[in-house]
């Protein structure tokens, strides 16, 4: 496909640290790779920088941008903690915008499935290359004057390995820097591997903020939130995103890249771009055993990835927590998998010494924390730690309110999607093979979401469809993390809703297709529910350290063991196969499958997936669909 983002521009060939007249004020232009050269050169008119400035991931460049950002007010130090930071955002800039998310393809349908008619497809949102390139033309030309541009030359996964991939990453935001060093490499390495002609993905990012300003900046937080557009255009392995300094919205090597973009290249070369965490389980008979596990944003991903088990003799260690790359080894046929990114952008509010000491561990230094609370003594604070924090403590709020803890219950410290972002090497239990070229052998793989009803705390798959089928059927309880508001049940097939980059009933086809290799060594597949309520609207299971007793199981389970049973959805555990010591809870409201929920779950279901994917619902989803209709309607 035609570059249609960018009007075609003389490449000015160049006078020494000058593109056109835009000069270089840090790193050498001409030595870069002949491909990067020709995109930057292009992509330096048409934003008409001030400067540019070529990254090399050194210590002495993260100090100089963390001072200037220090001295603009951007971020602030904590001064209870080592190279900590905290910063505020304009609050109109707070999450994830996926209704401003695209992916541009000629054709349509490459993008998102057949949609029945009259209903709007939340599978992805497409536009056409023409219309993009018109919004692109009102927002990119002149959207980086005055400012500095900086190019990021970036790696998600170790660097060199087969399975990783180059990014190059331009922003004119200081703070989006700082945060690709915590989650991706950043390195004047990178270079290095670019051979001649070799592909790397191009990410463009801009506040969409040019100097002089015309708007009142909030909080020194440049953004312009009436024209947010992130948008994906996977056929040329390329990003561009406008107006959001936020998170997924503008770390580009996160969502947009290991997600939507490397979807679709591992759709293209036979491998999975997935959102799942990696961890491994060692038993007391020093077994281990490597797990992925997929969640809905903001389901505690995070914390599962660095649980502390309540059971003793186990280990978890961490790999990686919201992101795993995974093909088939074609000599073994196992399952190998990757944590692309480098650090955790995990959700604060809800974080602390008991739900998960070890991401408060991580983040007591080199760490940047956005829209949290601030200690009067320079610490960070947000809802959840009240336990942790003495009463009377002053805090003051991610929107400058100051007031005393303990003082008056109707105060916020912190946005709920307020995030930290620190760097995994700190985790006390990260893996030593957590950068392993190779990868890690997956032999579980779960799905899972907030279903406050209905849904057992544990299911396993009959086979590889079926588990597919529980993937597409998953749904979950809205959260933060992008701009829903109320909770409501939503689908999200896969945890894949809003990060697939091209049409979900291929997607669907594709992993379904891995069985076709009587090599590959399909992991098994469950579900899992930590939040099933009782009719108090009580948790019915204490989830966090205690989850470790239905890893347990499923670990059991790949080693063989019968502690399943037959239910209409799936195998499920043989009473008091869990190991439940020292626990209260009521087993059978857990294991419950209630006929009339799942009669009406299954319709429901058939018809919001036939209503979304039409005739792209995969064939072999729909005999699963009608085979659990009919184990559904013999429940007595
Ligand atoms: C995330 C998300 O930030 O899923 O990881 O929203
Ligand atoms: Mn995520």
């Amino acid at each position: 496909m035609e570059d249609v983002n960018v009007p075609f521009v003389e490449v000015h060939y160049i006078t020494i640290q000058q593109v056109g007249n835009v000069p270089i004020t840090k790193g050498d232009f001409q030595s870069l790779p002949h491909q990067v050269q020709t995109w930057l050169a292009q992509m330096i008119q048409l934003c008409a920088p001030r400067a540019v400035y070529i990254c090399d991931g050194s210590e002495e460049e993260a100090e100089m941008v963390t001072n200037k950002l220090v001295e603009r007010g951007t971020l602030t130090k904590l001064t209870k903690y080592e190279n900590s930071y905290i910063c505020w955002t304009d609050p109109r800039d707070v999450a994830r915008v996926e209704s401003k998310t695209f992916i541009v393809t000629n054709n349509k349908y490459a993008s998102i499935p057949h949609s029945r008619e009259g209903v709007k497809c939340v599978l992805g949102q497409w536009m056409s290359p023409s219309d993009m390139k018109q919004e692109l033309d009102d927002r990119l030309p002149g959207c980086m004057a005055g400012r500095m541009l900086y190019v990021i030359p970036f790696s998600m996964g170790p660097i060199g390995s087969p399975l990783s991939k180059i990014g190059v990453q331009i922003t004119d935001s200081n703070y989006v820097l700082l945060s690709m060093r915590i989650m991706t490499r950043v390195s004047s390495e990178i270079w290095k591997h670019l051979r001649h002609n070799e592909e790397f993905v191009k990410c463009l990012h801009s506040t969409g903020v040019p100097r002089p300003h015309t708007q009142k900046i909030i909080n020194n937080w440049p953004c312009n939130p009436e024209k947010i557009l992130i948008c994906h255009f996977p056929d040329i392995r390329k990003v561009i995103s406008y107006g959001s300094g936020y998170g997924g919205n503008s770390l580009l090597g996160k969502k947009c890249f290991a997600l939507r973009i490397a979807g679709r290249i591992a759709y293209d070369e036979g491998w999975l771009a997935e959102h799942m965490l990696i961890m491994s389980i060692t038993n007391p008979k020093g077994e281990e055993k490597f797990i992925a596990a997929a969640f809905p944003s903001a389901c505690g991903k995070t914390n599962l990835a660095m649980l502390t088990p309540t059971m003793p003799g186990y280990t978890v260690r961490c790999i990686g927590d919201d992101i795993a790359w995974m093909r088939f080894d074609k000599q073994t046929g196992e399952l190998r998998a990757i944590n692309p990114e480098t650090g955790f952008f995990g959700v604060a509010p809800g974080t602390n010494m008991k739900t998960n000491p070890n991401a408060i561990l991580t983040c007591l230094k080199n760490s940047i924390f956005t829209n949290v609370g601030e200690t009067a003594d320079g610490g960070f604070y947000w809802e959840g730690l009240e336990n942790e924090t003495p009463p009377g403590t002053e805090i003051i709020s991610w929107t400058g309110e100051r007031y005393k803890l303990g003082e008056d219950k109707t105060k916020k410290s912190s946005h709920p999607n307020a995030r930290f972002c620190c760097p995994a090497r700190q985790c006390p239990i990260i893996h030593d093979r957590w950068e392993d070229p190779a990868g890690v052998p997956i032999s579980a793989i779960i799905f899972g979401g907030r279903r406050p009803e209905g849904v057992p705390l544990v299911i396993e798959s009959f086979d590889w469809k079926h588990g597919i089928f529980l993937a597409s059927q998953l749904k979950s309880e809205t959260t933060a993390a992008a701009e829903h508001t109320g909770k409501q049940i939503m689908h999200d097939p896969f945890a894949m809703r809003p990060f697939v980059g091209y049409n979900f009933g291929h997607y669907i086809q594709h992993w379904l297709d891995f069985e076709k290799d009587p090599k590959n060594k399909l992991p098994k597949i469950f579900h899992v529910n930590w939040f099933r309520l009782d009719e108090n609207k009580k948790f019915l299971w204490p989830g966090f350290g205690d989850n470790i007793r239905v890893l347990d199981w499923i670990v059991r389970r790949t080693n063989g063991e019968d502690i399943a049973e037959i239910s209409s959805v799936g195998l499920i555990p043989k009473k008091d196969s869990i190991n439940l010591q020292g626990l209260i809870v009521d087993w059978d409201k857990l294991m419950s499958v209630p006929k009339d929920y799942w009669k009406d779950d299954i319709e429901e279901t058939l018809s919001w997936l036939d209503g979304q994917l039409g005739d792209d619902l995969p064939h072999d989803i729909r005999i699963q669909i009608e085979q659990q209709k009919q184990r559904i309607s013999q429940i007595n």
